[in-house]
C-alpha cells in the first residue's frame, strides 16, 4: 500500500510542468519539493484493502459503499471523468451494477481505474493465484464494467502477488499474461515480453503505450514491464516508470504497488519519504477490534 501511495504520488508531481523541460527534469532527476500530494489510485486502494481488512474477501456492496463514501469526503483527488457520475450514483443508493454498466453508452468504463488501486490486494492472496485472480475481478466490477478494466486489474494483481512469491522479472510478464484473459490488455503484455529488461523504457512505451489514453489496455502491460525490469528497487523502478511520460501517477502507482509488494519501502531516500503526504494512521480501521 505505502509503495503504491510513494508511486502515485511522486507520478503526479511530472504533471503541470512544461513539456518541452519535463523530458530534462527526469533525465537529470530534478526531483519537485513537498508536499507530494496523493490522488484517487491511494484513495480507492485505501477502500479496497479496508474491506479486505474488514470482510477478509472482496464484499461488493460494501465495497461500492466504502469508494462512494471516501470520494463524498474527499472529491479533490483528480479522480477518472466517469468516476465523478459513478460515485455520487452510488453514494445517492442507486444499485452499482446499473450504474457501471451505463458508462460510456452502455459500454462501461475501460479505464486504468481498477489496476490502479489493486496491487495491496495481490499482496493480500499471493499464496493462492485463483483467489487473486477471483478477487481482483470482484474489485474492478464495482466500478469498471468493460472487461479490458477487469484484464487490467487482474494482470496488477497476478503481478503483485508473483512479486512477493519472489518470481524473477524475466519470468514475470509471462507468468501474467498466462493468467489474464484473452483481449488487448494480454495482447499488449505479450508485445512488452519482446523487450529485453535493459531496454529504455521509452521504447516499449512506444510498442505499448504508457497511459495517454487512460485505459487498463494503454497502461498496465507498460507498467507490469517497467515493474518486472526493475524488481528489487522501487525507487529505480519509479524513475524509470515516469521516463516515458503519459499516465505518470497511475503507471507509478501500480509500479510502486508491485515492487513494493516484494521490497517494501527499504532504499527509499529518506527525502522522498518526507515528501509524500502522510496515509491515515492507522491504515484499516477495524472497530469490531
Ligand atoms: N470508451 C471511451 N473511453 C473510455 C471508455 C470507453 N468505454 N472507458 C474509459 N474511457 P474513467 P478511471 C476513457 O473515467 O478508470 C485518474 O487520473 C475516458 O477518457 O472510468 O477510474 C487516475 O489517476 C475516461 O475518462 O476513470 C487514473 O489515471 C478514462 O478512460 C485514471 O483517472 C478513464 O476512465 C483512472 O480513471
Ligand atoms: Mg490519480
Amino acid at each position: 500500500m505505502r509503495g503504491l501511495t510513494l508511486g502515485d504520488a511522486f507520478g503526479e508531481t511530472w504533471f503541470f510542468r512544461p513539456a518541452e523541460t519535463l523530458e530534462t527534469a527526469l533525465v537529470e532527476r530534478r526531483l519537485k519539493d513537498g508536499p507530494w500530494l496523493w490522488t484517487d489510485d491511494t484513495a480507492m486502494a485505501l477502500s479496497l484493502l479496508r474491506i479486505l481488512d474488514r470482510h477478509g474477501r472482496v464484499d461488493q456492496d460494501a465495497l461500492a459503499a466504502e469508494f462512494a463514501g471516501a470520494y463524498a469526503a474527499d472529491p479533490y483527488r483528480c479522480y477518472g471523468a466517469s468516476m465523478h457520475d459513478v460515485l455520487r450514483a452510488i453514494g445517492d443508493g442507486e444499485p452499482w451494477p446499473v450504474v457501471t454498466r451505463r458508462q460510456f453508452d452502455g459500454m462501461g468504463s475501460w479505464g486504468n481505474g481498477a489496476a490502479m488501486r489493486v496491487a495491496p490486494l495481490g499482496a493480500w492472496f499471493a499464496g493462492d493465484l485463483d483467489t487473486v485472480v477471483a478477487e481482483a475481478v470482484r474489485s474492478a466490477e464495482v466500478t469498471h464494467a468493460h472487461p479490458e478494466a477487469t484484464a487490467g486489474a487482474v494482470a496488477v494483481a497476478v503481478a503483485a502477488a508473483l512479486s512477493v512469491r519472489g518470481v524473477p522479472g524475466g519470468e514475470l510478464i509471462e507468468a501474467v499474461a498466462a493468467r489474464v484473459p484473452d483481449g488487448e490488455v494480454a495482447s499488449r503484455l505479450r508485445r512488452a515480453t519482446r523487450f529485453a529488461l535493459s531496454a529504455d523504457p521509452r521504447h516499449v512505451a512506444g510498442m505499448v503505450g504508457c497511459g495517454s489514453l487512460i485505459s487498463a489496455a494503454d497502461t498496465v502491460p507498460y507498467a507490469i514491464w517497467c515493474a518486472a525490469a526493475n524488481l528489487d528497487d522501487v525507487t529505480e523502478a519509479l524513475w524509470a516508470t515516469a521516463l516515458a511520460g503519459g499516465d505518470v501517477d497511475t503507471t507509478c502507482a501500480i509500479v510502486g504497488g508491485i515492487v513494493a509488494a516484494r521490497t517494501g519501502l527499504a532504499g527509499v531516500p529518506e527525502a522522498w519519504l518526507a515528501a509524500c503526504e502522510p496515509l491515515p494512521s492507522p491504515l484499516v480501521m477495524n472497530p469490531g477490534q
